[in-house]
């Protein structure tokens, strides 16, 4: 059945309006981005097209505002990101309704922010310092934990909830007060989630959102003098470019750049369990995720039964626009879809074998959206660009090996070290190989990590460094003062 579209739902606050200081405001040159659905080509909204300008004025406002943000008592900070939390529970199917419009995602399941957020403020209370051994009996010697000020975020459009809860959740726990700028193509369900922020409580200029375009917008925040750290998460030659300003001022900075993961299916892997999670793996989002499972490097002994299954996954995987009930909707715009297109063109090129998909759907319900099918290769070389550079689509490849230790070598043999698979039902080939592969996260028995509450996430290599998620999520927003006090009497 086809259903009509629905528009955005009433959570996102005010037409052309970005947040500054507590206020929505248009753009200082009143010029304005539209937001498309992927999959529709329908306008969902109008945002404000920030520049340097807007960027100024948030910096200001969080400037202001973060003296008293610094001096709030960290469990009053905790309660207004657990009240933040509650209201997005309450929200919840609204959010998920925008995201999806905005991505073009079918439903995801229950969204991870509420809980992300409470996990956060539930370290917001516990950041402490040491007390220090001292050379004299009159010194007391301790550490404190202290915020930087204003911080910065540059965030990506495949998980604009969640990247937006998660980036700013820690910032402001920590005591910073934060300018965002959310991606041009999915800024909606953030300005929704600053708009709960603000009426949780949360006190105006703490959360500043600016909307724009990357080199507008996005690259004057770590270019403002106002800025005392830095996080961003998108490709890698964005976050060189954003990593360069903050060397200019010398701020440190958080950078996440995706990856080329792999899902390493040893011989005696149940393959029950592995072929229908790499299939999810790489499906779900449409492929749009940083830790998706792009790489199967699978022993040759069970390489034609797995290539078998993965083919029969991803024909079987429905198409189509998210208000529909499939399980894979578009890319999010024409230029990843070209760039997709590109990459489906190199890998046959190269001499990969096309077992599945290889182009975009045809049919009518397709033509104003960015589809492209679920595709597999086989056979495909290591060092072929479509086992090296991320694609960001549902493109898997699989690499064909003789045994764990070649398996080793070419799961780590890229540049990128975000997440890594391997299945096996061996548990000292799952300890080497969860010794041995070089990536911020191992699963075993499992793709895209199993679940984990409080698992610190980043990269290895060039998928960036610093960590988020984890149990010093909130500590990772603090820099270290020693204080040494030498007693009068
Ligand atoms: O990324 P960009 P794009 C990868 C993925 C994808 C590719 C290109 O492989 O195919 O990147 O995607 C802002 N200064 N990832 O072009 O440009 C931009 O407005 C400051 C992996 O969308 O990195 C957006 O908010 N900011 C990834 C954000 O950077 C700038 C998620 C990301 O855009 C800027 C997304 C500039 N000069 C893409 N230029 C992951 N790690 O999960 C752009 N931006």
């Amino acid at each position: 059945m086809t259903l009509a579209p629905p528009g955005p739902p009433p959570v996102l606050p005010a037409d052309n309006a970005h947040l500054i200081g507590g206020d929505w405001v248009p753009a200082a040159s009143g010029e304005v981005i539209e937001v498309l659905n992927p999959a529709t080509g329908q306008v969902l909204a109008r945002v404000p097209r920030g520049t340097a300008a807007d960027v100024d004025a948030a910096v200001s406002a969080a400037t202001a505002a973060f003296p008293a943000w610094r001096d709030t008592s960290p469990s009053a900070r905790a309660a207004l990101l657990t009240r933040w939390a509650a209201l997005i529970d309450e929200r919840e199917s609204e959010l998920d309704q925008l995201e999806s419009q905005e991505v073009g995602r079918p439903h995801w399941g229950p969204t991870p922010m509420a809980g992300m957020l409470r996990f956060i403020a539930g370290q917001a209370d516990k950041v402490s310092g040491l007390s220090l051994p001292a050379h004299s009996p009159d010194v007391l010697g301790l550490t404190l934990r202290e915020p930087y000020g204003v911080v910065g975020s540059v965030i990506p459009w495949n998980a604009p909830g969640p990247m937006f809860a998660n980036d700013v959740g820690a910032a402001i726990a920590a005591g910073n007060t934060i300018v965002i700028k959310p991606a041009e193509d999915a800024p909606l369900t953030p300005l929704a989630l600053a708009r709960l922020a603000l009426e949780a409580g949360i006190p105006p200029g703490v959360v500043n959102v600016v909307t724009g375009y990357g080199p507008e917008a996005g690259a004057a925040i770590p270019a403002h003098p106002g800025v005392a750290r830095m996080s961003f998460t998108g490709s890698p030659a964005t976050g060189s470019a954003v990593m360069e300003a903050c060397a200019k001022r010398i701020i440190p900075l958080h950078l996440e750049l995706g990856g080329k993961s792999p899902q390493v299916v040893l011989a005696d892997a149940d393959l029950a369990a592995a072929i229908p999670a790499i299939v999810r793996g790489i499906t779900l989002n449409t492929g749009q995720i940083c830790a998706a499972g792009s790489r199967v490097v699978v022993d040759r002994s069970v390489h034609a039964e797995v290539v078998r299954g993965l083919a029969e996954g991803l024909a079987s995987v429905t198409v189509g626009p998210w208000y529909e009930n499939v399980q894979m909707g578009p890319l999010i715009n024409a230029t990843q879809r070209e760039r997709v297109l590109g990459y489906l063109d190199a890998g046959r090129q190269e001499g990969a074998e096309l077992v599945v998909g290889g182009g975009v759907p045809s049919g009518e319900r397709f033509d104003d959206g960015f589809f492209v099918e679920a595709t597999l290769f086989d056979r495909v070389e290591p060092g072929m660009r479509i086992a090296q550079e991320e694609i960001f689509g549902p493109v898997l490849s699989v690499i064909p090996v003789d045994g764990p230790e070649e398996a080793l070598a070419v799961a780590n043999g890229t540049d990128y070290g975000l997440v890594a698979s391997v299945w096996t039902s061996d548990v000292g080939k799952a300890v080497t190989m969860s010794r041995g592969l070089q990536a911020g996260q191992v699963a075993v028995n499992a793709a895209l990590g199993a679940g984990l509450i409080g698992g610190p996430f980043g990269g290895y290599k060039r998928s960036g460094f610093g960590r988020t998620m984890g149990a010093d999520a909130v500590l990772n927003y603090t820099q270290v003062k020693t204080v040494s006090l030498r007693g009068t009497a």
